[in-house]
């Protein structure tokens, strides 16, 4: 493993076999790994250009990889770079869609603009978190002009990405009205643009006709001071026939161009740092109690109680701090 600093200067010079071996060096778990990653981090220029990151999502099939590998093409081909970071928490499936990418981002991967990076086959969501946010930062300072992070749609992983992307775009299916109540609700209100993707042949119909659904019921939403007159959208869109995606792009870039005039940009920006420093925090706190066995003992009997309703939250609370405070000073 070459010293963190000359790593950090082979990822600025956008050398794609250093970005590759740093985003290695950050996914490991070793103790020694974990210190060189922290101080690659920490030589990164902080004042690398920003890329505009677009979290994807949509659920197993939607068409995903077919959107990458043909929206990313076009943006390489308009002589942009872009990164695809895929996140997918279940370390279970990421082999299907490991070898599913493959196949179906296979021109994309041997584009000489384009980065393309699998999830890791880790399970536990704190640790993916990490490992993306910081392979973002990391893109963002060999020069990527987009980094897109992917992740299925499904559960907290979406919530996740939310929290690292500056747009946030939702891929769907045509059909599925029924979905639009309840589950996905709280999805599309953190969309930007939704997608309704397949809007070809046979589903052409449908397609437009689940476009006009999303549309009007994006409209009954709540107006975010961070969108423009007409945003959140949703626009139908071809991966497979590439129809939609100039509009799509042409979308994203008034969007991020609106947020980055306004400051919002900026504002969400610093408040995703805060947001991951003081998760950080949390998780470290909490690693440091299972550590320790007098405390992870406590933690267990005090689970019991708090479960039992035989003691309330916050003096269970309270006495695990109590101990954390006392071994610290004492
Ligand atoms: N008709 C049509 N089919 C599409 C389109 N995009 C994707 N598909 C098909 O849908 C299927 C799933 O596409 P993928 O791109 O693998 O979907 P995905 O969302 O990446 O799926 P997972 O990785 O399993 O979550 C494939 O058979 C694609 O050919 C499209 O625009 N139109
Ligand atoms: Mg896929």
């Amino acid at each position: 493993m070459a010293d963190p600093e000359s790593l950090a200067r082979g990822v600025a010079a956008g050398e794609r076999r250093a970005l590759a071996r740093a985003i290695t060096l950050i996914e490991s778990r070793r103790a020694d790994h974990r210190a060189a990653a922290g101080a690659l981090l920490e030589h990164l220029a902080p004042e690398a250009p920003q890329a505009l990151r677009i979290g994807l999502s949509g659920t197993p099939g939607v068409g995903k990889s077919t959107f990458i590998e043909a929206f990313g093409l076009m943006l390489c081909d308009a002589g942009l770079r872009v990164a695809v970071l895929a996140v997918d928490p279940s370390s279970a499936r990421s082999g299907g869609s490991i070898l599913g990418d493959k196949t179906r981002m296979e021109k994309l991967s041997r584009h000489p603009r384009a980065f393309i990076r699998p999830s890791p086959s880790q399970s536990e969501l704190g640790g993916v978190a990490r490992r993306t946010r910081e392979a973002v930062s990391l893109c963002e300072a060999a020069g990527f002009d987009v980094v897109l992070i992917e992740t299925v749609g499904v559960g907290q992983s979406e919530v996740m990405v939310a929290e690292m992307a500056d747009l946030f775009v939702l891929l769907l299916a045509p059909g599925g009205g029924d979905e639009l109540q309840g589950v996905k609700r709280g999805i599309m209100e953190t969309a930007d643009i939704i997608l309704i993707n397949k809007a070809d042949g046979d589903l052409a119909a449908t397609a437009r006709r689940t476009c006009a659904d999303y549309a009007g019921a994006l409209r009954l939403l709540r107006k975010r001071p961070q969108d423009p007159e007409g945003f959140p959208l949703a626009m139908p869109v071809s991966a497979v026939e590439g129809a939609g995606l100039e509009k799509a792009w042409e979308k994203m870039q008034a969007l991020a161009d609106w947020r980055r005039t306004q400051g919002h940009w900026d504002r969400r920006r610093r408040e995703q740092a805060l947001h991951w420093f003081h998760e950080e925090v949390r998780q470290g706190v909490l690693a440091h109690l299972r550590a320790d066995p007098a405390m992870a003992g406590a933690m267990a009997r005090l689970d019991g109680e708090v479960a039992d309703g035989t003691r309330p939250p916050s003096s269970a609370a309270a006495e695990i701090l109590q101990g954390l405070i006392g071994s610290k000073t004492g």
